[in-house]
């Protein structure tokens, strides 16, 4: 007998994470329905090409509606229509540095977002049905203050996304409390991948490693290079997302390696990839990186990259996530920026 096919619906499909997931339900035999922003330009679901399906084919497995998640009518509408089996709310303003230019935006997409649709969860009588992740972050620790941060310790956030998304946590928690929900949080700590945006730093050092390849030419401008984060893969953090509602009962997990690096460090391993040995040479705003044998300058740490307010360092404990959830993420920092630098230069075109 044929086993129904498990109902998903995906908020930021047109994300990193969100199309990672998407692909990876697809393969699992799901139905994933995914929001996407109407937007003057196609290019906004380009990380969705390789599963995108005509909208007039029938019987299809993947489904994309416009929508936004600050919009209430839209939220109520869309989960009375798929009725999904796993919402995965993974819409966000989701850059640190922009939710200081646009703090009240960021509050409002992702605070008031998450609570839109855990309201349309209660509206249409979904309770017992729907399952909710919630992507929370490491950013609500702020700087770390003890050994690493787990799922016990105070939340001290630092900035306007940081906030945002404390509110999101805690509105899921209150709502897992209140009305018997099952809604999760997935507290992730940095992943990246070939999919990160491209204004996040690894791939903005991952990008410019590419295109230095090429042109032998260029300067990249930073801010802190000895801030330091837990960053793993994308595609080892969709797993863990998707084994957080496969779980018995709504809980919040930690997924991170329990490592962390400096941007200096990603700077140092990413050019050794492309033969550069890159020695650094003064303090803060003023530090730079230089090419060991020819003595140009590749890189520039300068005050416009500064955050108001920087988180310093990130380390998570995944140990809670290790024995409940049996998940480890299994590629390790070098492994991670070998990977992106790779598959940066096998993708490179060059401009005409
Ligand atoms: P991302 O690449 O920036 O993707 C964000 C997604 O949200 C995009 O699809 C974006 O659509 C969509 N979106 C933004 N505002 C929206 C709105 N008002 N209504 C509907 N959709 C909206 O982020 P990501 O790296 O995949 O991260 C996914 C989630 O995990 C985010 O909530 C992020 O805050 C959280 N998180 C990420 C990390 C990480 O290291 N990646 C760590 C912890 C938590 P457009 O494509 O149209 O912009
Ligand atoms: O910065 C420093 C910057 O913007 C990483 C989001 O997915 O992960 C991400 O937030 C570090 C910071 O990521 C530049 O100051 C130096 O210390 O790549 P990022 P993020 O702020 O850690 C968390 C877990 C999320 O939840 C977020 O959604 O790198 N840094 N120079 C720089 N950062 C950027 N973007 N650009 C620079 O030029």
């Amino acid at each position: 007998m044929n086993k129904k096919r498990k109902l998903a619906l995906i908020t930021g499909v047109t994300g990193q994470d969100g199309s990672i997931l998407a692909d990876f339900l697809l393969k699992k035999n799901y139905i994933v329905h995914g929001v996407k922003r109407r937007s003057s330009s196609l290019n906004s679901t380009v990380r969705l090409d390789r599963i995108y399906q005509d909208k007039f084919i029938k019987n299809k497995s993947f489904y994309l509606h416009y929508g936004d998640v600050s919009d209430p009518s839209f939220c109520n509408r869309i989960l009375g229509e798929v009725k999904p089996d796993e919402l995965y709310h993974l819409a966000a303003q989701s850059h640190v540095a922009i939710s200081y230019e646009l703090p009240l935006y960021t509050a409002s997409v992702n605070s008031l977002g998450t609570l839109n649709l855990l309201e349309a969860i209660r509206i249409n009588n979904l309770n017992k049905k729907t399952k909710f992740y919630n992507a929370a972050t490491s950013e609500m620790y702020g700087s770390l203050k003890g050994k690493y941060q787990n799922e016990l310790t105070p939340f001290h956030p630092q900035s306007p996304y940081a906030t945002s998304k404390l509110f999101s946590f805690w509105i899921t928690k209150n709502y897992r409390d209140s009305y018997n929900l099952f809604a999760s949080n997935g507290i992730l700590f940095n992943h990246e991948s070939f999919s990160r945006g491209e204004t996040f730093v690894t791939k903005k050092i991952t990008m410019f490693i590419a295109k230095y390849n090429h042109y032998k030419k260029g300067v990249l401008y930073l801010g802190n290079l000895s801030s330091k984060r837990d960053w793993g893969f994308a595609d080892d953090y969709i797993i863990g997302i998707w084994k957080i509602l496969q779980h018995s009962k709504p809980e919040d997990f930690v997924l991170s390696t329990g490592k962390s690096y400096s941007v200096r460090d990603f700077l140092k391993y990413a050019f050794a990839c492309i033969n550069i040995k890159i020695i650094f040479k003064g303090k803060k705003d003023k530090e730079i990186g230089i090419d060991s044998k020819t003595k140009k300058v590749l890189v520039k740490s300068i005050p416009y990259y500064y955050r108001p307010n920087e988180v310093t360092n990130l380390i998570g404990n995944n140990r809670k996530a290790k024995k409940v959830l049996n998940w480890t993420p299994k590629i390790k920092f070098k492994a991670l920026v070998k990977l992106m630098v790779n598959e940066e230069l096998k993708n490179f075109t060059p401009k005409k």
